[in-house]
C-alpha cells in the first residue's frame, strides 16, 4: 500500500498530483503542518524532519517532495518518467534547480503578498524576492522558447516538479507577464486534470520573528 502524508494545501499536493498522473491508488493521511501533527513521535518515525509530505511505499519510507516524485516516476515508468540516462540527469537538474533557485524567494514573495496575515506583509520584501527571481525566470523562459516542455515534446516529472513549486505564483497573484513563454507553460501544466484539485488556501502562515528567521526556517 502507498500512503501519502500531508495536507494537500502544502507541498504534499505535488506528490498527490504525481500519484494521480500515474493513476496509482494511495491512502491519504492529511497530516497538517501548522497544528503540531508533524512533531508527534509517530509522524517523526515517518519523516524525522517533522515536515510534510512523506511517502510510505510498502516498507519503504521517503521524504522530500521532489525526490518522492522522481522515485515514483522511475518506479512506475510511462511517459512521465525519464526515458534514458540523459533525461534522468535533466529531471534531476531541474528538480535541484527549482529548489535552489526558485522555491525560497518565490515562497518569500508569496508570503508577503498573500500567505502572511495582511498586517505582517512587507511590499519591499516581496519586491526584493521578485528581483531575485528574475534570473531563474529568464532561464526558464528562454529554455521553453524552443520546446513545449522541459525535456522536449512531452510532459514529464521534470515539468511536474518545477511547475508544482511555481504554483505559488498564480496563487499569490504574481504577475508573470514579463516571462510570457514560461507563464504559458506553467498554466498548461497546472491545468492538467491531475493537478487541478486545488483547495483554496484559507489559512495564514505565521511570520517568523526576524528577517533572518524568515530565510532560515520557513514553512
Ligand atoms: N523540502 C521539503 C520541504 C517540506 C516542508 O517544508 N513542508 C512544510 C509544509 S509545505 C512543512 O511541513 N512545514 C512544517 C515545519 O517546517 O515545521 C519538501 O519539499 O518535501
Amino acid at each position: 500500500m502507498t500512503i501519502l502524508y500531508g495536507d494537500l494545501r502544502s507541498r504534499a499536493h505535488r506528490v498527490a498530483w504525481m500519484l494521480k498522473e500515474l493513476d496509482l491508488p494511495f491512502e491519504h493521511v492529511p497530516t497538517h503542518f501548522l497544528d503540531g501533527s508533524t512533531r508527534q513521535p509517530e509522524y517523526l518515525q515517518i519523516n524525522p524532519n517533522g515536515r510534510v509530505p512523506a511517502l510510505q511505499d510498502g516498507d519503504f519510507k521517503l521524504f522530500e517532495s521532489l525526490a518522492i516524485n522522481l522515485y515514483l516516476a522511475r518506479k512506475h515508468g510511462g511517459p512521465l518518467a525519464p526515458a534514458n540516462l540523459q533525461e534522468d540527469a535533466l529531471a534531476m537538474q531541474w528538480a535541484l534547480w527549482v529548489v535552489s533557485e526558485v522555491e525560497k524567494p518565490l515562497l518569500f514573495a508569496a508570503a508577503n503578498l498573500f500567505l502572511f496575515a495582511e498586517h505582517e506583509r512587507n511590499a519591499d520584501e516581496a519586491a526584493m524576492a521578485m528581483r531575485k527571481l528574475g534570473r531563474p525566470f529568464r532561464v526558464l523562459d528562454a529554455h521553453l522558447r524552443d520546446r513545449p516542455y522541459l525535456l522536449g515534446d512531452r510532459f514529464t516529472v521534470a515539468d511536474l516538479n518545477v511547475s508544482s513549486v511555481m504554483t505559488l505564483a498564480p496563487l499569490a497573484g504574481i504577475d508573470l507577464a514579463e516571462w510570457a513563454v514560461m507563464q504559458e507553460w506553467l498554466m498548461r501544466c497546472l491545468e492538467r486534470p491531475a493537478a487541478a484539485d486545488w483547495k483554496p488556501i484559507k489559512f495564514r502562515i505565521p511570520r517568523p520573528p526576524t528577517p533572518l528567521a524568515v530565510l532560515e526556517s520557513f514553512v
